[in-house]
């Protein structure tokens, strides 16, 4: 069953992850089993086959909404069960930045990866960051520009981030077609990735960076 699942997310067919996760469910399989043992898995395939030029965007985005559609039954039992998830991410396009498509797929190869995302959207101020994460205390917070009239609003978040009083401090990812692991490092980000799978790893390393 679970080698099933496994199957239909890297196959991105949406109607029999839902399915056999429902059933493997009603089997008695449990949800975490489910998540950790096919799911992730999968998307980590996914992933791979990103990188290595085997599969492409479009492809990615299907099976990642077919880890969305397999997520929509095991979210209210993970959180009933109280598994928690691998950490957080606030996750938003900078201000004056309209574009979302890559940002979602960044969203969604995070959960993808046990990551729990809240998305703020597009045209995200810097006080609105500062706001998110005293509310939701994240670990990592995570911006895209596809600009480069709005990556230099990222400075801004970063600075006001670093100069709030937050009882968390969470480390800064960023991403985005114009940016760079120099551009990155100038304005004192803690991680860089070049797309969506890689920022679902970068995430995780900056995650054991933190708790070491
Ligand atoms: Co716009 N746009 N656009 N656009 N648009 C670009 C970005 C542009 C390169 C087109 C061009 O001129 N060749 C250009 C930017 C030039 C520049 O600044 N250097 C441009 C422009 C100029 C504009 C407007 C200013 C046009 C105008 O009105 N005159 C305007 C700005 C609006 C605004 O934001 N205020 C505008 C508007 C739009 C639409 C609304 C029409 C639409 C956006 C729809 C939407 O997102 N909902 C749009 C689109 C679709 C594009 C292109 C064609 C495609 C972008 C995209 O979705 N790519 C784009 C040209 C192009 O890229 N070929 C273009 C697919 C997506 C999966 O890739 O977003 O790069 P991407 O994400 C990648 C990586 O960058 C990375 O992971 C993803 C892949 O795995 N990544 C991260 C992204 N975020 C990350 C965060 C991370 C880590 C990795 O960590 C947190």
């Amino acid at each position: 069953m679970l080698e099933q699942i496994r199957q239909a997310v890297l196959e991105g067919d949406l109607d029999n992850t839902s399915e056999l996760v429902r059933k493997a469910l009603d089997e008695g399989v449990g949800p975490a089993s489910i998540l950790n043992d096919a799911m992730i898995p999968a998307m980590d395939v996914v992933g791979a086959e990103y990188e290595s030029g085997v599969r492409y965007i479009p492809e990615m985005l299907i099976s990642a909404e077919a880890m969305k559609a397999g997520m929509v039954h095991l979210r209210p039992l993970l959180a009933e069960a109280g598994i928690e998830a691998r950490g957080r991410v606030v996750l938003g396009t900078v201000e004056g930045d309209l574009h979302d498509i890559g940002k979602n797929l960044v969203g969604m190869m995070l959960e993808g990866a046990g990551f729990e995302v809240i998305d703020l959207g597009v045209e995200v101020t810097a006080e609105r960051f500062v706001d998110a994460a005293r509310e939701n205390a994240p670990d990592i917070l995570a911006m895209s520009a596809l600009l480069t009239t709005t990556m230099v609003n990222m400075p801004d978040v970063v600075e006001a981030i670093r100069n709030s009083e937050l009882a968390k401090m969470p480390k800064i990812l960023i991403g985005g077609a114009p940016i760079t692991e120099e551009f990155a490092k100038s304005i004192g980000a803690d991680g860089f990735a070049p797309d969506a799978p890689s920022a679902a790893t970068v995430a995780g390393a900056l995650l054991e960076a933190k708790e070491r």
